[in-house]
C-alpha cells in the first residue's frame, strides 16, 4: 500500500443499531475495493470484521473492527462498531478517532433506539453525518417512512441524495440526484448500468435535485450567489456545499446501498472519496491540556492509542491514530502516560485480523503495531520526550449492570483475575472491581448480554469455568441522634494484664453541623471541654470527627490514637451490619487507665466498644446507594416503563419529551437496579435505553432495615 498524505486520508465510523447490516456493507466494500476476493457473510461467520469467536458464534459483532480500502486516490479508514447498546464502548471509541460518522439505517424499521442512541454520541462529538438506508430489498422496507423519521428529528437538514426505484423483493435500482442518473443492479450486485432518468421518475428526481441544490448552496456564500445568478449548481458545485454542508452539521445527506447484495456501494465509496471530508478540513483536536494540536505530517511524531485486541500467536495488537508527524518502522518513542520507551518494530495498515505492513505512516491514518512492551489503551507515543502532546480523551459510558464474579474452581481465581484485566483491556467498558468492602470481585458492564458475552469468552476461548453471582449492595450505616456509652475492657487473669475504660459521646455529623460542648442524657448534663480535633475523610465517603475532650488525664495522650483506631476498625465493620460506618462526631470525654496493665490494645478495645455501644444507641440506620436513571423510551411504552420503576422504590423526578421519545428521570436505589436493563428491555421489546449515574446515599426505608438486621444476623449465625 502507498504512503497516503494527511489530505487523501479519510476516516469513518460505521454506526447503527445491531443488525442494520454495518458489517455486510464492511465485508461489500472491502470486496469492492479489491481488499478481498470473496464476500462472506455473517450467516456463514466468515466475514473480515467479525472474526472473533464470539462474534461468529453470536451471529454479530461484539467488537469494534478497523479497515481501510483504497479508492480513487483515498484511503478511506473505516471503523465498523458494534450496534448493540452493550457494545457501545467500541462505537465509542470509534467516534474519538474518526471524522465522519456513516449511521446505515435499516429500512425495515427506520430510526431505532440503537441507532437514537449513537446519534446521541455522535451530536455529543459533533460529527458530520451520512445516513445510508439499508435492507431496502426487504419486503416490509420502508424508505420514505424512514427519511420522514429523519426530517421530523432533523428537519430539512436531511437531503435525499438517492431514492429506490424499486424497494422491496426484487430491488436492483436508485435514482441519484446528485449526479441526475439511475443506477441498476444485476443480482450479483457490484458495477451498476449507469442509465438516464426514466420518464415516470423525472419529476421526483428533479424535485429532489433542486432541494439538493439548494441545500448545497446555502453552505457555501459563493455557492449561493451563483444559485441566485442561475439556480442550478455543477455536480463538483453541489460536492462542494455538500461537503461544506456536511462539515458544519447543517446537512445530512441520504443514500441507498442494500449491502447483503452488494448494490450501490460502489456508488457510496465514491461518495465518501469525493465528498466527505478529509482529516485536514476537521476541527482539531486538543491535547488532555487543551491545546489544539495539527494533524500536521510535519509536526512531532505523535500516535494515539485507540483500541486493543488480544490474538492468538500474536498477542496484542495497538491499534492508534497518527496526531501529529510521520511514524516509520524501527522509531523509538516515548509513552507520555507511562514514561516507558518503545520502539515500533512494525506498522501495519489493517483489515479485521489481516495486516498488510506499511513502511510509514502519516498524519491523520490510523494503523495498527504488535509486541509493544508497556502500551495501554488511551496511551499516547511521542518522538520528543516530555512532550504535553497526550490525548486519553475517550470517556466511556457509565456501567448499568454488574455481577459478582467467581472461578468454579478456586485454583483459578489468579487465572481469573489477570483475564479480566486483559478484558478490560479489549473492552474497556467491562469493569473490574476487587472489591475490599464487598469481599467480592464485581464486574461491570453496559447490561446483561454484555457479561454474557465475557462469560463466554471465558469458558471458550480461555477454558475457564466462572460463575456470576448476586453483587453485595455497598451499604453504609450511620446515626440519627446523639447517645453516650462506656466501656471497660479488663483481662486480668495471669500473664500480661490489660485495661482501658472510654466513655464517649456521639451524635450524627454532616458538613456544617456546629460544633458543641454540652450534652444532656437522662437528668445527667455533660460539659465537655475540648481539647483537639480531628476531622476524617473516610476512603468509603462521609467524614469522621474525632474529638478529645480528656481533662485531667483521665486517659494519657498516647492512648488516643488506640481508641481512635478501635473506632475506626468499628466504622470499617459497622454495628448494625458489617458495612462502612460514616459522618458520625465522637467525643471522647473520659476514662480510667490501670497504671501496669493499660496499653494500646486495651484501649482500642474499649474505644471500639464503647463506640459500638453508643452508635446502637443512636437511632442507626442503613444508608443504601441511589442512583439517578435517565430512561428513553418510545411514548406508548411510558406507562409500563413508569409503573415497573414504581414498583423498585424509585422517585420520579421529570420527564420531557424529545422527538417520540420520552425522557423519564428517576432516583432509584442500587439494590432495585440489579437487572434493570434486561427487564426495560423485556416491558420494551426492546425498543428503550437508559443510563445510570450514582447519585447519593440515603436511608433505606424501615422495613428494608429490618431485612437487612435479620440477614446478617443470620448470616453471623451461620459463620
Ligand atoms: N435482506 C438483507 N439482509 C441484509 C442486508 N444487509 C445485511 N443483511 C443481513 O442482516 C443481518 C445483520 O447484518 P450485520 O451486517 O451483521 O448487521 P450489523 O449492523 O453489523 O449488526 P451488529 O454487528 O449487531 O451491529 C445479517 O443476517 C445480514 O445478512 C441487506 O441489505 N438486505
Ligand atoms: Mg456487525
Amino acid at each position: 500500500m502507498k504512503v497516503y498524505q494527511t489530505n487523501e486520508i479519510k476516516n469513518i465510523a460505521i454506526l447503527g443499531s445491531s443488525g442494520s447490516g454495518k458489517t455486510t456493507l464492511a465485508e461489500a466494500m472491502l470486496y469492492e475495493g479489491g481488499v478481498i476476493k470473496r464476500r462472506g457473510s455473517v450467516e456463514a461467520g466468515n466475514t473480515v470484521s467479525d472474526y472473533f469467536p464470539v462474534e461468529k458464534e453470536y451471529g454479530y459483532s461484539v467488537f469494534s473492527t478497523v479497515f481501510s480500502v483504497e479508492w480513487q486516490d483515498r484511503k478511506l479508514n473505516f471503523i465498523d462498531c458494534p450496534g448493540s447498546d452493550d457494545f457501545i464502548g467500541g462505537a465509542v471509541a470509534a467516534l474519538n478517532v474518526t471524522d465522519t460518522a456513516l449511521m446505515l439505517l435499516n429500512a425495515q424499521y427506520g430510526l431505532e433506539v440503537g441507532s437514537i442512541n449513537q446519534l446521541r454520541y455522535i451530536e455529543r462529538f459533533n460529527r458530520p453525518v451520512l445516513f445510508v438506508v439499508n435492507h431496502l430489498d426487504n419486503a416490509s422496507s420502508d424508505y420514505e417512512g424512514t427519511v420522514a423519521q429523519l426530517k421530523e428529528r432533523f428537519g430539512n437538514k436531511i437531503v435525499p441524495i438517492q431514492y429506490p426505484v424499486n424497494q422491496g423483493f426484487g430491488f436492483n435500482a436508485v435514482v441519484d440526484v446528485l449526479k441526475m442518473k439511475m443506477y441498476r443492479w444485476k443480482p450479483e450486485g457490484g458495477v451498476p448500468e449507469v442509465l438516464e432518468i426514466p420518464d415516470e421518475e423525472t419529476e421526483k428526481a428533479n424535485e429532489l435535485h433542486q432541494a439538493l441544490v439548494e441545500s448545497a448552496a446555502e453552505h457555501d456564500d459563493r455557492l449561493m450567489e451563483k444559485f441566485f445568478d442561475e439556480e442550478s449548481l455543477s455536480e463538483d458545485e453541489l460536492r462542494a456545499g455538500i461537503s461544506a454542508g456536511l462539515i458544519t452539521r447543517g446537512m445530512f445527506p441520504v443514500f441507498c446501498v442494500c449491502a447483503g447484495k452488494d448494490m450501490c456501494v460502489r456508488r457510496t465509496l465514491e461518495f465518501l472519496g469525493n465528498v466527505v471530508p478529509t482529516v485536514d478540513r476537521m476541527p482539531r483536536v486538543k491535547n488532555t491540556e487543551g491545546r489544539e494540536i495539527a494533524p500536521d505530517a510535519n509536526g512531532p511524531a505523535s500516535i494515539f492509542f485507540f483500541k486493543t485486541t488480544i490474538e492468538p500467536h500474536i498477542g496484542q495488537v495497538s491499534y492508534f491514530k497518527v496526531m501529529s508527524g510521520k511514524v516509520r518502522e524501527g522509531d523509538d518513542l516515548h509513552n507520555a502516560d507511562r514514561g516507558s520507551k518503545e520502539r515500533i518494530a512494525q506498522i501495519f495498515s489493517v483489515a479485521g485480523q489481516t495486516r498488510n505492513p506499511v513502511g510509514e505512516i502519516w498524519a491523520g491514518d490510523i494503523g495498527a503495531t504488535v509486541k509493544l512492551k508497556d502500551v495501554r489503551r488511551g496511551n499516547t507515543l511521542n518522538a520528543v520526550k516530555g512532550s504535553d502532546y497526550a490525548f486519553d480523551f475517550i470517556k466511556y459510558p457509565n456501567p448499568k449492570f454488574r455481577r459478582a464474579i467467581k472461578a468454579v474452581n478456586e485454583a483459578d481465581a489468579e487465572k481469573l483475575s489477570e483475564l479480566l484485566t486483559r478484558m478490560h483491556e479489549e473492552d474497556p467498558t467491562w469493569i473490574i472491581e476487587q472489591s475490599k468492602e464487598l469481599k467480592q470481585t464485581i464486574v461491570s458492564g453496559q447490561g446483561e448480554f454484555h457479561l454474557r458475552t465475557l462469560k463466554w469468552r471465558l469458558e471458550n476461548n480461555e477454558k475457564l469455568s466462572i460463575e456470576y453471582l448476586e453483587p453485595k449492595i455497598p451499604y453504609r450505616e450511620t446515626i440519627t441522634k446523639e447517645a453516650r456509652a462506656d466501656y471497660r475492657h479488663k483481662k486480668q487473669s495471669g500473664g500480661a494484664g490489660q485495661f482501658g475504660e472510654v466513655h464517649l459521646i456521639v451524635e450524627p455529623y454532616y458538613e456544617g453541623t456546629p460544633a458543641r460542648d454540652v450534652y444532656r442524657f437522662g437528668n445527667q448534663e455533660y460539659k465537655l471541654n475540648v481539647r483537639d480535633t480531628q476531622t476524617i475523610d473516610l476512603e468509603w465517603g462521609g467524614k469522621l470527627v474525632f474529638v478529645n475532650c480528656i481533662v485531667g488525664g483521665a486517659i494519657d495522650a498516647r492512648f488516643l490514637p488506640a481508641i481512635l483506631k478501635g473506632v475506626m476498625a468499628r466504622m470499617e465493620q459497622g454495628p448494625l451490619t458489617g458495612s462502612y460506618a460514616r459522618d458520625v462526631r465522637i467525643l471522647v470525654y473520659d476514662g480510667k487507665m490501670h497504671p501496669v496493665d493499660s496499653n494500646e490494645i486495651s484501649f482500642m478495645l474499649a474505644g471500639r466498644n464503647a463506640f459500638s455501644a453508643a452508635f446502637k444507641a443512636a437511632g442507626p440506620k442503613i444508608l443504601e446507594p441511589v442512583y439517578d436513571v435517565e430512561v428513553s423510551v418510545p411514548a406508548d411504552y411510558l406507562g409500563d416503563v413508569m409503573s415497573d420503576l414504581q414498583g423498585r422504590r424509585s422517585v420520579i423526578m421529570g420527564m420531557n419529551s424529545e422527538k417520540g421519545y420520552e425522557k423519564l428521570s428517576a432516583k432509584v436505589p442500587l439494590k432495585e437496579m440489579a437487572s434493570y436493563s434486561t427487564s426495560l428491555s423485556s416491558i420494551t421489546g426492546g425498543r428503550a435505553s437508559f443510563t445510570m449515574k450514582f447519585a447519593s446515599y440515603e436511608l433505606v426505608p424501615a422495613d428494608v432495615q429490618e431485612k437487612l438486621l435479620k440477614a446478617y444476623a443470620e448470616n453471623q449465625e451461620e459463620d
